[in-house]
């Protein structure tokens, strides 16, 4: 898969591309990573890339001719790294607190489509990080397919949420992760939360182990893991648990969770 990232601020994304599992997968060729500089694609000797917004107010807007010329390169990029002749797919995406909420699934969607299709080629995701108070709506209509927040709030700048879509992206591609199933695992993929974990010493601050974990039994471990799952997330987040959906050991994982929370 291909990330080309269109900033003003491409040493930010050594976060991503030089640490941790990010890190191993961009070294290991799993995913491709290319800054596009705005600032690059400027013909005055200023290198200007903002302007005062039209209708007045306070701040500055990022020009839609340096954007449109840097997704520009970043497309030519991508087909310049194609090995047939065929385009792959590209989405090109901005980040903003008025895009879709960004949920698993999405990011599963990316990661999947952005996997080698069916002839071998690997599509594309073009991340757009605005700055100041945003960006020129025309280059929004001209260029960019898909707008996705990663929460309410608003930031300085599309670069983390960015670097939040690739980190959480990247992890998803095949070979990513040591462990061959542990984005299977996560937490989200059954929608559900994740179940505590535990590791040594066996006692900290006067707390122990569950047992069960103690036990060796792997059966149990795997029930225990699953009814704490299914109890936290209808503890903490009962949006997201459908109860029509659970089958009959989930109900009953459940029920024994709630059991256990009851004082006497
Ligand atoms: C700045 C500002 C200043 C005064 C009044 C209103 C204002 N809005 C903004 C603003 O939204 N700035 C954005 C900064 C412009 C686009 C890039 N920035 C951004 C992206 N902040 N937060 C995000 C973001 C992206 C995805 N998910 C969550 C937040």
């Amino acid at each position: 898969m291909k990330i080309a990232i269109v900033t003003l601020f491409p040493e930010m994304f050594s976060a991503v591309t030089e640490y941790g599992i990010t890190g191993r997968a961009v070294e290991q060729g799993l995913v491709s990573v290319a800054c596009f500089n705005p600032r690059d694609f400027t013909s005055d000797r200023h290198q200007t890339v903002d302007d005062r917004p039209y209708g007045g107010g306070p701040g500055m807007v990022m020009m839609a001719g340096p954007l449109q010329a840097a997704v520009g390169a970043a497309r030519q990029w991508a087909e310049s790294h194609e090995l047939g002749q065929e385009l792959s797919r590209v989405r090109v995406i901005y980040l903003s607190p008025q895009g879709q909420m960004l949920t698993h699934q999405a990011v599963a969607e990316m990661a999947a489509g952005a996997d080698a299709d069916k002839d071998g080629q690997t599509e594309t995701l073009i991340l757009v990080a605005g700055r100041y108070e945003g960006v020129d709506e025309r280059f929004l209509e001209l260029e960019v397919d898909e707008e996705w927040s990663i929460g309410d709030y608003v930031l300085s700048g599309g670069e983390l949420p960015a670097m939040v879509l690739m980190d959480a992206v990247i992890r998803q591609l095949p070979g990513a992760l040591g462990h061959q199933d542990s984005a299977q695992q996560d937490s989200f993929v059954a929608g559900l939360l994740d179940c505590p974990h535990y590791t040594r010493p066996p006692e900290v601050g006067g707390l122990e182990v569950p047992p069960v974990l103690m036990s060796g039994d792997h059966g149990a471990i795997r029930r225990w893991r699953h009814q704490q799952a299914l109890g936290r997330t209808e503890q903490r987040r009962p949006e997201l648990l459908n109860e029509q959906e659970l089958d009959d050991e989930q109900r009953t994982l459940l029920a024994g969770y709630r059991k256990g929370l009851k004082p006497e």
